[in-house]
C-alpha cells in the first residue's frame, strides 16, 4: 500500500502533494492514534466529492422535515438538484395528514438576473405569502444559496415579518453554499436554528410510565429509520422524534420530553445532542444500527442505560427472534462475500458505520475515508479540544445555551435512576462519547480524507477492490474500470440497510453486485488500446 500511495502522490505539484499528504494516513498499529487533517479547504480544481453548505443545511438536515415547506431562496438549479435525490422517505400518519407532506415538492424563488441586480427580498416575501395561502404549512424554512449572501438580501428581516403576518414559524437559514468548506457547515447552521426555534417549543406532557427516546442523525434513507423504529417499538420504547427522517415539526417541538437521545450520525447532529444536554440535561448515547453485531451492541447499551430489567430481558428476546430469522439468510450471502475487499468513501459517518456490516459479511475494507468529516470522526471525541479553529469554522456561530430554569434535570433524573446507579452504568456504557473509525481499522489500511476523483481512480486501478462503495459522483469511475460499485448515500434504488432487515437486504445486494457476470464483459481502459490513434505527434 505504501508504494501505491507514493505513486499516487507523485504527479501532484509540490504544494498539493504537501497538502494531500496531511489528509492521508496509513494505519500503523504501533503508532497510537495517527493525526489526520480534516474539515479544511479542498485544493481548488481537484474534483472533490464534497457538497456545499446549502446542501448540508437544506438537503440533509431541514429538507426531510415533512410538514415544513422548505423554500430555496436562489437560482432554480440549486433547488432542482437538491430535490428528492437523497431518497429520504416520508409518509402520512396520525400527526401529519397527506396534504401536509411537502417533501416531494420543490419550492424556489427562482432568482433571475434583475432579482440579483435589484435584490430578491420582495420576491421572497411574496413567495412566502403564496405558499402559506396555497398549502397552509405548519412552518416554513427559507434556505439561502450563494448569490443571496453576495447581494446581501436580509433573510432574517423578511422571515421575521412573515412570522408575524402568518402566525407560523418562518425560519431563515443563512446557509449560503460558500459559508463553510463543505456541507458540514450547513449541518451546524441547521442544528442551531432548529434548537433555537423548534425543539422545546411544544407543551406536551410526558407520560411517566413510558421510556421516551429521540433518534438523532437518522434520515430515513431508503426506509432506514422505519426499520430502526420497528425494533425500538418492539422492545417497548416510545420514539418521540427523529432528526430528521420522516419527521414532523409537531413531533420535534416536544423532543425535550425524552429520557435519552440516541445519536446515529454524530457528524450531522452532535450539536443538537450537546445543546439538549446543556439545556435540558438529557444524556445522549452514540449508537449504530448498521450491521448485526453493531445493532446488538447498541440495543444492549440502550437497555443498560434504562437500568430496567424488563427492557434488558425484552432486548434479548427481540435479538434472539431477529437473529433466528436473519442470520441464516446472511450466512448464505456471507459465503460469497467472505475474503473480498472493499473501498468505502462516504460523507461523514457511514464510512465507519458500514465497516461493521462488511465485517459481518467477512469482507475487509482496505481503503476508506470521509468526504467532509472532522478529526473526531476519525480519531475519536478525545481530540476535540486539540482541534484548531480556523477562519472557516469561526464563520458559524456557537450558540450560548444555558440550562432551562424549569426543565433542566440531571442526567440520572431523566433516566429515573439514583446517582449511584447512573455512575455505575456510565462505567460500562460510553454515554456522551464516540470513538472514530481509526481504532476499528486494520493495520496497513489507508484512511483518506476528502478523496478526489483522481486518487480514487488511481487506487482502484492499483488495488483492484472487489467492491467500491461511494456516491453517484464516483461510482461510475469504478464501474467503467470493471469494479462493481454501490452507492452508500442513496443505496441506489434499494434499502433499508439499517436494522436486521437492512443487514439482509445489504448482504443480498452486495452478493448480487459481485456475482453478476456483467463485469466480465468490461475491459478496463488500461487494458484497451487507445482509440485516439493518429500520427499528429509522430
Ligand atoms: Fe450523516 Fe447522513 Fe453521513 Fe451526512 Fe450526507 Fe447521507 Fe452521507 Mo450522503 S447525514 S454525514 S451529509 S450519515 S447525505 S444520510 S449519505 S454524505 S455519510
Amino acid at each position: 500500500n505504501q508504494e501505491v500511495l507514493d505513486e499516487m502522490l507523485l504527479p501532484y505539484p509540490d504544494k498539493v502533494q504537501k497538502n494531500r499528504t496531511k489528509h492521508i494516513v496509513r494505519k500503523n498499529p504501533e503508532e497510537g492514534c495517527q493525526q489526520i487533517e480534516a474539515n479544511t479547504r479542498t485544493v481548488p480544481g481537484i474534483i472533490s466529492q464534497r457538497g456545499c453548505c446549502y446542501a448540508g443545511c437544506k438537503g440533509v438536515v431541514v429538507g426531510p422535515i415533512k410538514d415544513m415547506i422548505t423554500i430555496t431562496h436562489g437560482p432554480v438549479g440549486c433547488a432542482y438538484y437538491s430535490w428528492g435525490t437523497r431518497r429520504n422517505k416520508a409518509r402520512a400518519d396520525d400527526i401529519t395528514p397527506p396534504e401536509q407532506i411537502y417533501g416531494a415538492m420543490c419550492f424556489v424563488t427562482d432568482m433571475q438576473e434583475p432579482d440579483i441586480v435589484f435584490g430578491g427580498e420582495k420576491k421572497l416575501a411574496k413567495m412566502i405569502d403564496e405558499v402559506v395561502e396555497m398549502f397552509h404549512p405548519r412552518a416554513v424554512n427559507v434556505c439561502a444559496t450563494c448569490p443571496i449572501g453576495l447581494i446581501g438580501d436580509d433573510l432574517g428581516a423578511v422571515t421575521k415579518k412573515a412570522t408575524e403576518k402568518h402566525g407560523i414559524p418562518v425560519l431563515a437559514y443563512n446557509c449560503e453554499g460558500y459559508r463553510g468548506v463543505s456541507q458540514s457547515a450547513g449541518h451546524h447552521i441547521a442544528n442551531n436554528i432548529l434548537m433555537e426555534n423548534v425543539i422545546g417549543s411544544g407543551d406536551a406532557e410526558k407520560n411517566p410510565s413510558e421510556f421516551v427516546l429521540n433518534l438523532l442523525g437518522e434520515y430515513n434513507i431508503g426506509g432506514d429509520s422505519w426499520e430502526i423504529e420497528r425494533i425500538l417499538h418492539d422492545i417497548g420504547y416510545r420514539v418521540q422524534g427523529v432528526l430528521t427522517g420522516d419527521s414532523s415539526v409537531e413531533e420535534m417541538k416536544n423532543m425535550h420530553i425524552a429520557n435519552l437521545n440516541l445519536v446515529m450520525c454524530h457528524r450531522s447532529i452532535n450539536y443538537i445532542a450537546e445543546m439538549m444536554e446543556e439545556k435540558y440535561g438529557i444524556p445522549w448515547l452514540k449508537i449504530n444500527f448498521i450491521g448485526v453485531e453493531a445493532i446488538k451492541k447498541s440495543l444492549r447499551d440502550i437497555a443498560q442505560v434504562t437500568g430496567d430489567e424488563t427492557f434488558i430481558r425484552r432486548t434479548e428476546e427481540v435479538i434472539a427472534r431477529e437473529e433466528a430469522r436473519v442470520l441464516p439468510v446472511i450466512e448464505h450471502y456471507r459465503k460469497i462475500c467472505t475474503g473480498k475487499t472493499a473501498f468505502a468513501f462516504v460523507g461523514g459517518s457511514r464510512s465507519h458505520h458500514y465497516q461493521y456490516l462488511l465485517k459481518d459479511l467477512g469482507m475487509e475494507v482496505v481503503v476508506t475515508g470521509y468526504e467532509f468529516a472532522h478529526r473526531d470522526d476519525y480519531e475519536g471525541r478525545s481530540v476535540i479540544p486539540t482541534i484548531k479553529t480556523d477562519a472557516d469554522s469561526k464563520n458559524i456561530p456557537e450558540l450560548d445555551i444555558k440550562p432551562d430554569p424549569e426543565l433542566y434535570k440531571e442526567a440520572h433524573e431523566h433516566l429515573n435512576l439514583t446517582k449511584e446507579k447512573f455512575d455505575e452504568i456510565c462505567s460500562r456504557v460510553p454515554l456522551g462519547n464516540y470513538e472514530g473509525m481509526y481504532p476499528d481499522m486494520n493495520g496497513g489500511t489507508l484512511m483518506i480524507d476528502d478523496c478526489n476523483h483522481y486518487e480514487a481512480e488511481q487506487l482502484v486501478k492499483e488495488l483492484k477492490p472487489d467492491l467500491f462503495f461511494a456516491g453517484v459522483r464516483d461510482k461510475y469511475i469504478a464501474q467503467k474500470m470493471g469494479v462493481p460499485a454501490k452507492q452508500l448515500h442513496s443505496y441506489d434504488y434499494s434499502g433499508p440497510y439499517a436494522g436486521f432487515n437492512g443487514a439482509m437486504n445489504f448482504a443480498r445486494d452486495v452478493a448480487n453486485a459481485m456475482t453478476t457476470p456483467a463485469w466480465k464483459f468490461i475491459i478496463p481502459p488500461w487494458e484497451k488500446e487507445s482509440e485516439n490513434k493518429g500520427d499528429i505527434n509522430a
